[in-house]
Parts: structure tokens; sequence; C-alpha cells
């Protein structure tokens, strides 16, 4: 009898917690969350993980078809004796970003944490011995940069995740156990992350994509999604699902496209909501963990300019890091955060607290916004005028926003035109418009 009541209540506590997200309405704090992300502008992606070791990136165990348990023994040797979380924040600072998304459990089912439910972590399988994230999330908040968690919903270790998805088919582990030990082993791991960290930005799942081939699978996100809300209304859920975002969800994740684009073939299906803040994530070499043969760095123009048109298009870019086995970022990661860093030291109050302009993005680059101003980001122009369709507001005044120098304009019922005494070559000529 006792039993009976006692899962009647569950269930009914279920059906609530899930009614509750499937009308989801955010708590005053998510909401303000909310802005303070988009004001943020700019974060930075840390992949890490045991496959760092292997240097051929954070899919290893499933490109190279790896036996999870030989693959596990990598933990045995992850001594990453460089790791300073002080070094890493500060780095990240440098470069003007506001927050880190860290992969607290990747693919491969390694928890980068000091975890109760698997002994497959960091501090129980490693002679390092550290809880990384611990580390991390101290730091963080004496740094005041904001720490959001990347979590997998797939795993190619554990016997639990099941059914099989497309990928991490040929690492030999086996399908014998349930999903509902797999679903509550995340939930407890999502509280673990969300009470033993201080405040926590976003958690960041990824994997929803390894069952589409299984459309009728069920992964339970309303109840995920409501004990995250529960455990901190203002921690942000994002999916990278690269769908129209559902229900519960806080923000939406574009990967390695700026919203609106789909050259990575991933963005196909998702839409552009009007009423979330938007993220990109993308890589500054090819890869996400860390490649030893990947030294295709883009340079530093590269990256801001992918900042700047992120935010013309009112989106967040989460540039990516792939520390090295060692646990240093590497150096020319390090430069081009610094250099980043440099440029948005002068530019940032075009980018900070910014919306995607009244005038779209154009083939010359994009416009910010913000108060009375609006920021024209000249990214490629071969001229020394610039026609900028301009037609809801009357200019008052234009200055380059980089020394102030008035500047030349005229305005008609089509729109502004902009005067410059020579071709602009700067990485990003802003000029400030004031209406
Ligand atoms: C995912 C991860 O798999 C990847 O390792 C990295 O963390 C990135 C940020 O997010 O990228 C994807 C997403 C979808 C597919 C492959 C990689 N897919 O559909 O096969």
């Amino acid at each position: 009898m006792k039993n009976l009541i006692w899962s009647l209540l569950c269930s009914v506590l279920c059906l609530q917690a899930t009614l509750a997200q499937s009308n989801y309405q955010p708590t005053t704090e998510n909401l303000k969350a909310r802005e303070d992300f988009r004001d943020n502008k700019f974060g930075i992606f840390i992949h890490w993980g045991i496959y760092s070791m292997m240097a051929d990136g954070e899919w290893v165990m499933n490109n190279k078809n790896l036996n999870y348990k030989e693959y596990a023994k990598l933990a045995g040797g992850f001594y990453p004796a460089g790791f300073d979380a002080k070094e890493w924040v500060a780095a990240v600072k440098a470069s003007g970003a506001k927050y880190i998304c860290f992969t607290s459990r990747h693919h491969d089912g390694f928890s980068m944490f000091d975890t109760n439910y698997s002994d497959y972590n960091i501090v129980k399988a490693t002679p390092f011995k550290r809880d990384v994230i611990k580390e991390l999330a101290d730091e963080c908040h004496k740094q005041g940069i904001k720490l959001h968690f990347y979590y997998s919903h797939i795993d190619w270790y554990r016997d639990d995740y099941v059914p099989r998805g497309r990928t991490g088919l040929k690492t030999g582990r086996t399908t014998t156990g349930e999903w509902k030990t797999y679903y509550e082993f995340m939930n407890n791991q999502l509280t673990e992350l969300l009470t033993n960290y201080g405040n926590i930005g976003a958690i960041w799942f990824d994997g929803l994509w390894d069952q589409d081939q299984n459309p009728e699978f069920d992964w339970e996100l309303p109840e995920q999604y409501a004990l995250i809300h529960r455990l901190q209304p203002a921690c942000l859920i994002g999916n990278n699902h690269h769908l129209v975002p559902f229900e519960g969800e806080d923000i939406q994740i574009f990967e390695r496209d700026l919203p609106g684009e789909n050259k990575a073939g991933y963005s196909g299906e998702s839409g552009i909501s009007v009423t979330l803040p938007l993220e990109t994530c993308e890589t500054m070499n090819g890869m996400w963990g860390y490649k030893i043969t990947d030294q295709n760095y883009k340079s530093t123009k590269e990256l801001i300019h992918y900042l700047v048109k992120a935010a013309g298009k009112n989106a967040n870019l989460l540039m990516n890091i792939g520390p090295q086995p060692d646990g240093r970022f590497p150096a020319v990661a390090i430069e081009r955060l610094k250099e980043m860093g440099e440029w948005m030291n002068t530019y940032g109050e075009t980018i900070y607290g910014t919306r995607g302009g009244m005038v779209p993005p154009r083939d010359w680059g994009v416009t910010t916004q913000k108060g009375n101003k609006l920021y024209v980001h000249i990214l490629n122009l071969e001229d020394k005028a610039l026609f900028v369709p301009l037609t809801s507001e009357k200019i008052k005044k234009a200055v380059v926003f980089k020394d102030k120098t008035p500047l030349k304009f005229s305005q008609d019922k089509d729109g502004v035109v902009l005067k410059f005494s020579e071709v602009p070559t700067d990485i990003d000529y802003v000029v400030e418009l004031t209406f």
C-alpha cells in the first residue's frame, strides 16, 4: 500500500513537472539572465577530456572504433600537470569573453568532475585526482566570468544509453541496461552540477541528433528541463539539436553557422527564434577537442569578423578552444584571445549590450545598435563611399568610432550615404551614427 501511494505520488509529481515545462513560463530571474546573456555577446567553449590525450579530436573513440574498456585506460595516464584554472580564466578574460562553456561530460562518457554516480571520472579514475570543474568554477566566480556546462545526452561507454543511436556503435559497449537508469544517472549528475559549483549560467545539451533515425524516441526532456529550472531558475537551457527550440529551452544554439546560414549542413531545420537569445559556436582551427595535426587556425581578423557578424545577426559567439593533454591552452589560441581582447578594448562598446541593428547584414558588413546609436561595422568595402539603407531614423551625427572624427554624410528618403577620405581598411571600420 505504502509503495502504491509512493508511486502514485511520484507519478503526480512527474506529471506536474512535465506539465510545468510543457507550458513553460520563465521566471523573472531567467528572463533577466537571458538579457544578460545577450549583452555578453562573447563566450569561450572549452572541449577537454581524456580524448585530448589522443590528440585527434573529441570523437576519436567513435572515429577509430576504440573499444570502451581500452579507451578507459587513457584515464589511468591522465595527469595534466600544466592545468591551472587561474591561467585559463585569465586568458579567457583577456579576450573580452564573458563566459566559459566547459565540457562536463562528452560523448565518450567520461565525467570531468567529482561525481557520486560514476567512478569513471577525473577524481576517481585518474592519477590527477583533482576536480577541474571545481577549480574552474571557483576561478570563474572569482574573476567574474560566468560558467556554463556542456552536457552530452549520448554515451559511448555506458550500457544503459539505449537504444543505440547512430554513433559509437563499435565501441564494444553492451546495451543490456535500461534507459530509465541512464536517465536517472543524467539527472543525478545535472543535480550535482547545479548544486556543487555555485551559479551556473547555462546547460548546453548535445546529442539529440544521435536518435534522428529513431524519431519515436522520447528523451523525456520536459522533466529534465524542469529539474534544471527548479534547481537554478536563472540557468539557461540550450540544446544543440539543430531544430526549432523546444518548450523549456531558453536560448537557441547554432553550430558553425550564423543564424540564417546553413553552410555546415546542421541548420536546415532550425529557423530563427524571434524571442530567444541566439548563440553560434565555432572552432578556432577545425576541431573542437585538441588535434595535434590541425594547426589551421583562423586569423584574428577572421575571428573578429565572425564575432561582429554574429552580433549583427543578434547572436553571441561561443568560440572554441581545445586545451592540450598537458592542460594548457595551445599557444596560438592564447595569442588569438589576446588579440581579440585588444580589439574588444577599443570596440567593445559597439558589441557588448548591443542588439542586431535595424539595417540587416550586407555584403560590406553589419550593424549593431544600442540606445540612440547605430554602429555601422564595415568589414569589407572597396569604395570611398557607402550607402546604408536606413530610412526609419533621421541621423543627427556621424563619427568614426575609434577617434570620434566627424564623417561627411547625407541622408534622403532611400537612406544614408557615408563619405570617407580613404577606402576603409581597418579590420572593422566602425562608424557611429547618432539618431
Ligand atoms: C556536436 C558534438 O558532437 C561535437 O563533438 C562538439 O561538441 C560540437 C560542439 O557539437 O557536434 C555535432 C553535432 C551533430 C552531429 C555531429 C557533430 N551530427 O549530426 O552528426
